[in-house]
């Protein structure tokens, strides 16, 4: 089990934060994704350790970029 923050930017509501959190948790080894609205701060749950691209690559596919 491992642990990653990071910063989402671009997010302007609750289904901005949806939308991240859903394809971040669409990644394999990815369990559960939690983005805060105001600081864009999310918290990544994993199974094993995902690489800083693939979770880049989810939330730009969301539309949004990691700062
Ligand atoms: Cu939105």
């Amino acid at each position: 089990m491992a642990e990653k923050e990071i910063k989402v930017v671009g997010m302007h509501c609750p289904s901005c934060v949806n939308a991240v959190e859903l394809s971040l948790k669409d990644v394999d080894g990815i369990d559960e994704a939690k983005a805060d609205l105001n600081s864009g701060i999310t918290k990544i749950t994993m199974s094993y350790d995902v690489s800083d691209t693939d979770i880049k690559d989810a939330v730009e596919e969301a539309g949004f970029k990691v700062e």
